[in-house]
């Protein structure tokens, strides 16, 4: 058996007695970048409000005790964050995390029907949102059977506050006054299996799954990439150094996704840097706050960099304080990086490569390559083994091709509640990631495709299975698949095969409108009951009937194939 091993360097101890919070707020690691008093953690993007450790750690004891006394929130209660990127994020999740509670955190762009499935699916017991989706969580509770009391609201500079919903900022002021909490504390190992997050993800087929991440998982990970980075280890030049106390990284990465919540949040601060956090991206916007706030940083997905590249307002603002680019969660064209490249001439740039199961960061382009290659996604992080199964179902060595499948110590445990999903994805600690991989015998990962069903639009996961079960909610849908297209800026984008119901067949031969009409109220339904990232911007193809395996499973690659070609049509 052909097991790949980084070479990345020594991965240190990883705490397994620790809460992620605890490990942040509370733990004296002695390879932790120190922060300098008056660097702060996180710059509020539009107030310029900055938030130091002290108020961080009090914020977050203060919330807790709220939590614990006023909403009874302990262990493996279910809390979901439905909000946008917000400076109490962390303070909800820490707050959160050290009564013992997990957290399950949710696009706050979701309709009323993807947060209910969510609620039902981690059967959550409060409500932590932002202002703008404070509506759906209402009518997605009501739907769900959680009281509206159980909803609680982020204060947002300018946004009038519902006076029925209780403000975080209220708590937080209300729980210094109330008894301490009792901390959730850790047995030995105890981090390992502790649960911490259920983040959502489609895996290699279905809809999506609520994924279960330990508490060790996210400071694996931080860790790994603190080794991997040379962070703290007198890598010198100074200059070199890729993340260094003070350093300012551009928030835009949503924190409800993995790349955002450990990638931005957890590891930079662990790095001592400052997060300016926006809560809705913006391109113009995104360049202001580079200047604004001195950027050093920014960790963007594809769509972001092609704006960097082609956007004409880029030469209005002075971008030559960025030194690190990081690009991950879809494939990056080799043009783009060729861009990045001359447009920022002494910036590192490469790409990440993670998925949630893996929580997060599989590989990276490491210190000493100040530039990916493009196609390239980097260096396994310290302490993941990776095995790369050929479709014969062996396992291959360096150069060969095949599913990439990877053991680590920041690797999620399960699919929540689905023992079926799990078997599929989860085996023995590993993680079959569903990508089709080479590791060169540098120790380069190289992604040549992705062989699992899911599509990623604009480095969102889109679950074909979900929108085809919305799709044949439709009256007038008999059978359907979707598939994804290539798109320059969204990387791909959803199409649906669609066989009409007798019915609608019937109308289309009576009527020459008949079929634009069915096909714009198609396309309606999934707008009005899906997230904007996964409406069916590829279009809508009607087919007589969609091709299947003898036992009934659709060939997708088939249909991939054939929307290709109309789209070059
Ligand atoms: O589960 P998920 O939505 O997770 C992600 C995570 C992306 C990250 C995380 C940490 C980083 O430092 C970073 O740069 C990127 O997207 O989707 C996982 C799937 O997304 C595809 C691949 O199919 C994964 O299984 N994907 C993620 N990164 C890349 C990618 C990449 N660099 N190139 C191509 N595909």
């Amino acid at each position: 058996m052909v097991e790949i091993r980084s070479r990345s360097g020594s991965l240190p101890a990883i705490p397994d007695d620790l809460t992620i919070p605890q490990f942040q707020l509370d733990y004296r690691d002695p390879n932790r970048p120190i922060r300098p008093a008056h660097v702060p953690c996180l710059i509020d993007d539009g107030s310029g409000r900055r938030v130091l450790f002290p108020e961080l750690q009090q914020r977050t004891q203060a919330l807790a005790n709220s939590l614990s006394s006023l909403y009874s929130i302990g262990e493996d209660d279910v809390v979901l964050l439905f909000s946008r990127n917000h400076v109490d994020y962390p303070v909800a999740i820490w707050a959160v995390h050290r009564l013992g509670g997990i957290i399950s955190p949710a696009n706050p762009d979701f309709g009323q029907q993807e947060l209910e499935y969510q609620l039902k699916a981690t059967k959550a017991a409060l409500i932590i949102c932002h202002p703008d989706a404070l509506k759906t969580s209402v009518s997605a509770a009501r739907q769900f059977g959680l009281s509206s009391d159980r909803i609680l609201v982020f204060n947002v500079e300018g946004s009038t506050s519902n006076a029925d919903y209780v403000t975080v900022d209220h708590l937080v002021e209300r729980g210094a006054k109330l008894k301490a909490f009792s901390e959730r504390k850790l047995k030995p190992g105890e981090g390992k299996t502790k649960l911490a997050f259920l983040s959502f993800s489609s895996g290699t087929t279905g809809t999506p799954k609520a994924v279960v991440i330990p508490h060790i998982a996210v400071i694996a990970n931080v860790l790994q990439l603190a080794a991997h980075s040379k962070v703290n280890q007198d890598y010198a030049p100074w200059e070199d150094q890729r993340y260094r106390p003070g350093d300012v990284a551009s928030g835009v990465l949503p924190l409800y996704h993995i790349y955002g919540l450990v990638v931005n949040l957890h590891f930079l601060l662990y790095c001592g840097m400052a997060i300016v956090i926006v809560p809705k991206f913006n391109f113009e916007n995104m360049l202001k706050s580079i200047v604004r706030h001195h950027i050093t940083h920014l960790m963007i997905v594809p769509p972001q960099a092609v704006l960097l590249c082609k956007h004409p307002a880029v030469k209005k603002y002075n971008l030559s304080g960025i030194r690190y680019i990081m690009i991950g969660a879809a494939p990056l064209s080799d043009e783009v990086n060729e861009m990045l490249f001359r447009l920022f001439p002494t910036a590192h740039i490469g790409q990440g490569y993670g998925m949630t199961e893996t929580c997060t960061v599989t590989s990276i382009w490491s210190i000493e390559r100040k530039r990916g290659l493009s196609g390239g996604a980097g260096q396994l992080v310290p302490g993941v083994v990776a095995r790369v199964v050929k479709t014969d179902g062996t396992v291959g060595g360096y150069n060969d091709v095949g599913e990439l499948v990877v053991k680590s110590p920041s690797n999620a445990l399960a699919y929540y509640n689905n023992h079926q999903a799990t078997k599929e994805t989860f085996v023995d600690g590993w993680v079959r990631t569903g990508d089709e991989v080479k590791i060169t015998t540098d120790g380069e990962l190289w992604i040549i495709d992705r062989i699992k069903e899911i599509l990623k639009v604009k480095g969102f996961q889109v679950a074909p299975a979900e929108l085809e079960g919305t799709l044949l909610d439709h009256p007038d849908v008999s059978d359907t698949c979707v598939v994804g297209v290539p798109d320059e800026f969204s990387g791909e984008i959803p199409l649906a095969f669609v066989v009409l119901t007798a019915d609608a067949d019937a109308r289309v031969q009576s009527s020459s409108r008949a079929l634009e009409d069915i096909r714009n109220s198609i396309v309606k339904h999934v707008a009005s009951n899906k997230v904007a990232y996964k409406h069916l911007t590829g279009g809508v193809v009607f087919v007589p009937s969609i091709p299947k395996t003898p036992s009934g499973k659709l060939l997708r690659r088939v249909l991939r194939e054939q929307a290709k070609e109309l789209r070059k049509a």
